[in-house]
């Protein structure tokens, strides 16, 4: 396919509630968008970066520099990439900035899916009708205020309750919501708010029948991991550590998890997604779809990824609703009262960018187009 342009966008979205982790508190989205244009069709991606450095060492500003001065023009300048696939070794001189890869890789796969005349779901060999949803709920001001919110989410429909812990939000929040709701699937991410010393009071989480807590110690962490895991009955599940097919490997092997967590930006886009989801279903690790406070475009290509085999569990993909007074998609993201939501067989994406909506929330806007050949 010929690329005749990239746009990036930067969009200010407010969300409708703020949203708390052990790192900080986000109350404004910067999100930013490409979108790539090939022969009359346009792909999408979106970068899920945050707003700071917290998460991992991408920031919406760091990725905005690093795709337009370096990825975009790679991408314009390579002999007409046919798939998706071919953006790893496109982006290959780059190094890490997975999110910014991830933003442009996976608007080749919707644009690919188009041409095809499929959707993003069965191209990459999707086999799920409906996706299981799950809801990752904030550090809330009182335990009161959370429980409320848990009670919502499960008259939605929602499978998995995941809660944002951190020292001081932790036990005394799980042993509430469990004396209230003995049976509900419930888990817990700590994005790295423990160490070592922590390993005795994270092993008495074991009386909480966890089905997993999400990456306790260093964001870049295996081998300690797999010490804490030989200490606990309650499964662990990987995040931020797992960068690539590799590290899902080293993880797998050492025991640093039972789990993992996969998310579009965090590996670099569909490729290395789907490479680590299979490594995990050859070795039976069951893997569920992570989420980044995405808008439509983001959540339109975390639900296809979820249609792959080993998404066995539900992901932190949910409604545009909990997060957006009005998403930039048609339709929005819609979660049925059985807490799944329907993959849309339309080619590509399955959800239309709402231009004008998107045109009215952008701050800045780049247009990259191939260098004209001369003579
Ligand atoms: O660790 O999963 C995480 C949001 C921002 C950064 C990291 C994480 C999260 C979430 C929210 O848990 C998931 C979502 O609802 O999009
Ligand atoms: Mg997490």
């Amino acid at each position: 396919m010929k690329i005749d342009a990239i746009v990036l966008s930067e969009l200010h979205m407010p969300l409708v509630r703020p949203f708390e982790t052990s790192f900080g508190v986000t109350r404004d989205r910067r999100i930013l968008l490409a979108e790539v244009q090939s022969e009359g069709l346009t792909g999408w991606g979106e970068c899920t970066a945050g707003e700071h450095p917290y998460f991992s060492a991408e920031s919406t500003e760091t990725a905005w520099q690093v795709l337009l001065h370096e990825l975009a023009p790679l991408l314009l300048a390579a002999a007409s990439p046919e798939h998706g696939g071919d953006c790893p070794r496109i982006f290959r001189s780059i190094r890490g900035n997975p999110m910014a890869k991830a933003t442009l890789e996976n608007a080749i796969w919707d644009l690919e899916a188009q041409r095809e005349g499929v959707s993003l779901a069965r191209l990459i060999g999707g086999v799920r009708e409906t996706i299981p949803c799950g809801v990752s709920l904030g550090i809330h001001a009182t335990i009161p205020d959370l429980l409320a919110t848990i009670e919502r989410e499960l008259a939605a429909g929602y499978r998995r309750i995941k809660l944002k812990c951190k020292p001081g939000w932790d036990v005394e929040v799980f042993e509430r919501v469990r004396h209230r709701w003995p049976e509900i699937a419930l888990s817990c991410d700590a994005n790295s708010a423990y160490r070592l010393r922590d390993q005795d009071h994270i092993a008495s989480f074991d009386a909480f029948d966890l089905l997993m807590i999400e990456q306790p110690l260093w964001h870049d962490d295996f081998y300690f991991h797999s010490v804490l895991q030989k200490r606990l009955r309650t499964p662990l599940c990987l995040d931020e550590s797992i960068g690539n097919r590799r590290d899902a490997l080293a993880a797998i092997e050492m025991g640093s998890c039972r789990v993992l967590n996969i998310k579009l930006g965090r590996v670099g886009g569909f490729s290395e997604a789907i490479a680590v989801h299979n490594a995990a279903l050859e070795r039976g690790i069951p893997v569920w779809c992570g989420g980044m406070l995405e808008s439509g475009v983001g959540r339109a290509h975390n639900i296809a990824l979820s249609t792959l085999e080993g998404f066995t569990l539900p992901g932190d993909v949910s409604a545009s609703a909990r997060y957006w007074a009005e998403d930039i998609v048609e339709p929005e993201v819609e979660v049925s009262q059985e807490g799944e939501i329907a993959i849309v067989e339309t080619p590509g994406r399955g959800y239309e960018v709402r231009a004008d909506l998107i045109e009215r929330l952008t701050v800045r806007k780049e247009t990259i187009r191939a260098a004209a050949l001369v003579g």
